[in-house]
């Protein structure tokens, strides 16, 4: 059979610089899989190419469609594709991880005759053969689909793969593979590709645990690494963010991944996101040797009650003497924590600068708490009357997630929370980096320019303009609230500590 897999476009009303086309991993791995098993898997991606579908379809005529969804950004686009192709009766399938929480919305306005909840590759395979055999494909296990009556069924969930069955994927159905690439801190033509999926975290906020099921799988090292070869040795990709949760839990792991990397000769720059706890000084200077610029760390929260929220179960001794083994080694390091937690309160936010101010910190990501769909705090939060939660496609996509204070969530004015971010971010602005002179020169202003600069090289005039009015609007944003709010710098006991 043949099928087509969409890569949405964003809304317009989302738009940012920082919203650029990653490869479509999942559509990729999805397509890869179901043309070894003899069908005909093209991919489209509507970010980077604005063909319109009329020609798209005479390009293709396929049997079924699938759009994936991984945000609330990618409705309106994933509604123009879905409705196109339902009017000339083809069945659209749409998948990924936002739409596998959201199935009932999508489904109750007759967005898509199917969703599949989780991995995709093996429910694509069985829906593609159900429906080249004539079978019912409502028999698959895995999916959703809207019954006669109306209801919503969800048919019993299919088991997590066995990921050596996926073999590498195959890169070579995106038409122009040097597209994806992109700065990223002071290196170029970085992409993500993944290692594993999944970690075992139960961090109350994150819809993980509903996802992979608090399990971690790592694919066969040779797979990823042929795939890193083939975009080396063919397209020039000099450095790899990987994707996965959760990177190099184990010693063994780690080494296995070295030892596979010296075998081939690889050598590439790479940052990868990990855990406190996991890596000890000389870990850290093992993946420095072995090509790595950058870890990121999910701290979240202060320890305390904030932390019990989160759910997060940090070895909160570790956090400072890790932090501290990053910047010895010269290792760019990021963290992250969360503002406006359900009944966060200003005292809160106190420990919270003072435990960021604390620790050796370098990059600092602050995000402010949304309801993730499937997520323990989204059920608190929707029990306790805090949030109302959205009930139309339309008001999926009004909803700005992580970009917007849900005001009734905590007791701190957005108005705090607004200028103490800006602090941490202005902050960020003007400190240097650990690492040798070219990490150290590379501050965050810099690789931010940067990155709106090269974006042009991969979206739309307009778009990208429209991205650089949003940032200088920010910039401007952000400075005046980091410099003109003394008293709420005091408020919450924050002073500048400006990296050299
Ligand atoms: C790389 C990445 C990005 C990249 C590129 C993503 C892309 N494809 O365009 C960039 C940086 C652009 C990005 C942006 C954002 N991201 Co992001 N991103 C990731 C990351 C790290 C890896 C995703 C990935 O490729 N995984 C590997 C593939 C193989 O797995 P997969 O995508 O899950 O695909 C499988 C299934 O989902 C399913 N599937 C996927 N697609 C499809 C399609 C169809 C048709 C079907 C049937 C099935 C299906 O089958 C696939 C194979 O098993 C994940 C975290 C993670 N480790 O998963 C976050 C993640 C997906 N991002 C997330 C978020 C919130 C965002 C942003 C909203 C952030 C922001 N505020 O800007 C934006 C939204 C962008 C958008 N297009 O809507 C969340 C989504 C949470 C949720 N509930 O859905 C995640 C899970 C991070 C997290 N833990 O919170 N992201
Ligand atoms: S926040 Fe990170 S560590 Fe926690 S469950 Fe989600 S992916 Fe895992």
């Amino acid at each position: 059979m043949r099928a087509l897999l969409f890569h949405p476009n964003y809304d317009p009303k989302s738009l940012s610089y920082q919203r650029m086309s990653g490869f479509p991993l999942g559509q990729l791995s999805i397509a890869t899989y179901l043309n070894r098993h003899g069908h005909q898997v093209s991919i489209v991606d509507r970010i980077l190419y604005s063909e319109p579908l009329d020609s798209v379809y005479e390009r293709y005529h396929p049997d079924v469609i699938g759009i994936s969804l991984i945000s609330n950004m990618t409705i309106p686009d994933m509604i123009v594709i879905g409705d196109y192709f339902r009017t000339k009766n083809i069945p659209v399938i749409v998948g990924g991880t936002y739409a596998s929480t959201v199935p009932e919305i999508i489904l109750g306005e007759g967005k898509a005759d199917y969703i599949t909840i989780g991995e995709g590759e093996q429910v694509w395979l069985n829906l593609m053969n159900a429906m080249e055999n004539g079978e019912d494909p409502r028999q698959v296990n895995g999916i959703a689909y809207r019954a006669e009556n109306g209801d919503i069924v969800l048919t019993p969930e299919e088991p997590f793969m066995d990921l050596s069955l996926l073999g590498p994927t195959d890169f070579t159905l995106l038409p122009d593979i040097k597209a994806y690439f992109q700065p990223c801190y002071c290196y170029e033509n970085m992409a993500y590709l993944y290692l594993s999926k999944g970690c075992t975290g139960n961090c109350a906020f994150c819809f993980n645990p509903y996802f992979h099921k608090c399990k971690r799988r790592v694919r066969p090292v040779a797979d990823f690494l042929d795939e890193v070869e083939y975009l080396v040795k063919n397209h020039g990709l000099e450095t790899v963010y990987f994707a996965d949760e959760l990177w190099g839990v184990t010693k063994s792991e780690r080494e296995d991944f070295y030892r596979q990397m010296r075998e081939r000769n690889l050598s590439f720059i790479w940052g990868c996101q990990t855990r406190i706890g996991v890596l000890k000084k000389e870990d850290i200077q093992e993946m420095y040797d072995n090509g790595c610029r950058w870890v990121f760390f999910g701290i979240e929260a202060p320890p305390g009650h904030l932390a019990k929220i989160a759910n997060k179960h940090l070895p909160y001794d570790l956090v400072a003497p890790t932090l501290q083994n990053c910047r010895d080694v010269g290792m760019i390091y990021n963290i992250s924590f969360i503002f406006n937690f359900p009944h966060e309160t200003e005292q809160d936010l106190r420990d919270t600068v003072q435990y960021i101010q604390s620790l050796p910190t370098n990059l600092l990501s602050i995000h402010y708490f949304a309801p993730f769909e499937k997520s323990v705090l989204y059920d608190q939060v929707v029990r306790e009357g805090l949030y109302d939660p959205p009930k139309t496609l339309e008001a999926l996509r009004d909803g700005a997630l992580i970009e917007k204070i849900y005001s009734s969530f905590s007791e701190v004015p957005d108005r705090d929370y607004r200028v103490i971010r800006s602090c941490f971010l202005f902050q960020d602005l003007f400190s240097r980096n650990p690492g040798t002179k070219k990490e150290k020169s590379s501050s965050f202003a810099l690789e931010s320019l940067k990155t709106i600069l090269m974006n042009i090289r991969t979206m739309q005039f307009n778009q990208w303009l429209r991205g650089v009015f949003y940032s200088a609007k920010f910039t401007v944003i952000t400075v005046s609230n980091a410099l003109f709010f003394p008293r709420i710098r005091k408020k919450y006991g924050f002073h500048f500590q400006f990296r050299k």
